[in-house]
Parts: C-alpha cells; sequence; structure tokens
C-alpha cells in the first residue's frame, strides 16, 4: 500500500463539498489515515508550493490557498499517487474529463477543488509538511 496526500482546496470547502469529495475517494478505495482542517498561513503555503516561487501564478496561487480552511489529508491504497491523480482530473478543471473531482467541483486552473501529491517523493514530503513524521 502507498500514500498520498491530497488537499481540499479552500473553493471546494466554501461550496461545502468536503463530504461529498470525502465520500468519492473513499469509494475508489483510499482508506483515509490522517486528516485535519486547517487555515494556511501565508509563510505556510508559500514553502508548500516552493518549488513554484518563480512561476506568474505564485502569488495568486499562494492567496488562494490562503483564503480560507483547506482539508488535507493522507489516503492509502494501492499505486496511491498515480491512481488519485487519474482520479481528480486534469490540473484545469475546465480541461478535467468529465466525472473526475477537479471537473465536478473545480471552477478552472486554480481553483480545481483539491491537490494532489506528484510523486511518491513528494508524497512523503507533503505528509509530513501537515501530519509529521510519524504520519
Ligand atoms: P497539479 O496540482 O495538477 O500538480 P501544478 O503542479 O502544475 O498542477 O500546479 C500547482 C498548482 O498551481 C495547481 N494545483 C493550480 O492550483 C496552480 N496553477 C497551475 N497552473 C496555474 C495557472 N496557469 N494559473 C493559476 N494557477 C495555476
Amino acid at each position: 500500500m502507498d500514500r498520498t496526500l491530497m488537499i481540499i482546496k479552500p473553493d471546494a470547502v466554501a461550496k461545502r463539498v468536503i463530504g461529498e469529495i470525502l465520500r468519492r475517494v473513499e469509494a475508489e478505495g483510499f482508506a483515509i489515515r490522517q486528516l485535519r482542517m486547517t487555515q494556511l498561513s501565508k509563510e505556510r503555503a508559500e514553502a508548500f508550493y516552493a518549488v513554484h516561487r518563480e512561476r506568474p501564478f505564485f502569488g495568486a496561487l499562494v492567496e488562494f490557498m490562503t483564503s480560507g480552511p483547506a482539508v488535507p489529508m493522507a489516503l492509502e491504497r494501492a499505486d496511491a499517487v498515480a491512481h488519485l491523480r487519474q482520479f481528480i482530473g486534469s490540473t484545469d478543471s475546465t480541461e478535467a474529463a468529465p466525472g473526475t473531482i477537479r471537473r465536478e467541483f473545480g471552477t478552472d486552473v486554480q481553483c480545481n477543488a483539491v491537490h494532489a501529491s506528484d510523486s511518491p517523493e513528494n508524497a512523503a514530503r507533503e505528509i509530513e509538511f501537515f501530519f509529521g513524521k510519524s504520519a
């Protein structure tokens, strides 16, 4: 079993679809191992997205991710990282396949409902970022 990190972003929290997203994730075979609600500070959001620091959308991304509470969670399943990426759909919600989380609950490339780790290495780093070493 592998683990990955998913975050329900502030847009989806504001839409009150936390429960619906969790239902779909569990129905897809993921076990929720850790979960909490948190409001990211500017410093924490900048650290989380440090790899994107030079991208033109970095400031807007940090502003969005700190605009309200978010719900990070550690999810476990066979092939968790790749399976979750495929399950949530493309980054841009307007281009994500019908039936995916980002298509169903997101709006555009910024307000795209959820984050999912893009590699096992980043999954381990991101789970530790929110839940510490014991996660
Ligand atoms: P993903 O989250 O699918 O791995 P990345 O790593 O390319 O996508 O981008 C990280 C985050 O930055 C995305 N989740 C999205 O919210 C935001 N983002 C990516 N591209 C843009 C863009 N062109 N404009 C605004 N935000 C973007």
